[in-house]
């Protein structure tokens, strides 16, 4: 019963968050003022300002702002909003960023883009003597929380394994070691480098109480050699891992260019195409580096 509670929980916690799927918001001028004034997006959304009255400047930044940042005016787009301009789209893929834009017609009238970040905070269960899930595969940037199930015993998350070599991350809390407990019921801990991270229970690690963080690359879908462009190299890559026995990618994600979860031979023509024959281009995460939200057996490491 805790158990279905607790994955429920899980669930709706992870419904809560749209993957993948980029979202177009819409702005309307009207003539003397622009609705919405400020819109929180994900990275990879695309705003468009329509007219609906007036003759606007649509200009990025603030009035007066700093040259040389995204405060300047017009550093990042300037388009007229008129009868004969009726709209202008712009996707916006700077993270955890708040942008700032105004009618330059009609300065007073300011608002602003805030571009959220594309980390996530995944739940660990410390329940019936165990960690719940056992072994949470997430991204660099990400966070993991452990949280103690009322009533449950004492524990201890604590990194590395007994006994682990000095100095590495495998010596018992060398990155962390937290009592689970109801006095100190959540322990949330943020992964900003990629590894392989094994952790356990100091009184219940005899029993098994032991659990796994893998800390996955973030990378640009299709970079299959990792020099961070998108070459027909990157095709040759996927071929040779396929066919020529060359060994196993590290990250093995960055192969499946059309993610659906295996890499095979449509993921090289998919990327020949997007290449040389203006086919669809690689989705997410593309063209920027980021996580891959969609569930899948493939890793990046
Ligand atoms: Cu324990």
């Amino acid at each position: 019963m805790r158990m279905s509670v607790f994955l429920m929980t899980m669930l709706l916690l992870c419904s809560g968050t749209a993957w993948g799927q980029s979202t177009n918001h819409v702005i309307n001028f009207f003539d003397s003022a622009f609705l919405p004034t400020s819109l929180t997006i994900e990275a990879g959304d695309t705003v468009t300002w329509n007219h609906v009255a007036g003759t606007h400047l649509l200009t990025s930044g603030v009035p007066g702002g700093a040259p040389g940042t995204n405060d300047e005016p017009g550093l990042l787009f300037s388009a007229p909003i008129d009868s004969q301009n009726t709209s202008f789209t712009y996707t916006f893929s700077q993270q955890g960023t708040t942008i700032g834009f105004f009618d330059a017609n009609n300065p007073s009238q300011i608002g602003s883009i805030t571009v959220l970040d594309d980390t996530l905070v995944f739940d660990v269960g410390v329940v019936d003597n165990e960690y719940l899930p056992v072994v949470i595969e997430i991204f660099e940037g990400d966070s993991v929380r452990w949280v103690h199930e009322p009533m449950e015993m004492f524990h201890t998350v604590t990194s590395g394994i007994p006994g682990g070599e000095p100095g590495t991350i495998y010596e018992p809390g060398f990155l962390f070691d937290e009592e689970s407990s109801d006095l100190n019921p959540i322990f949330q801990y943020n992964f900003d480098t990629p590894m392989d991270l094994p952790y356990f229970c100091v009184p219940h690690v005899q029993f098994g109480m032991v659990g796994e963080v893998i800390v996955q690359d973030r990378f640009i879908r299709g970079d299959a050699d990792r020099d961070d462009t998108l070459t027909i190299g990157d095709a040759i890559s996927i071929l040779s891992y396929l066919f020529q026995g060359t060994a196993t990618p590290e990250c093995l994600d960055a192969l499946d260019v059309v993610d659906d979860g295996t890499v095979n031979i449509g993921d090289a023509i998919s990327l020949l195409g997007y290449l040389f024959s203006s086919a669809a281009a690689p989705v997410a995460p593309f063209p920027e580096e980021g996580p891959d939200r969609t569930a899948d057996a493939l890793l990046c490491r």
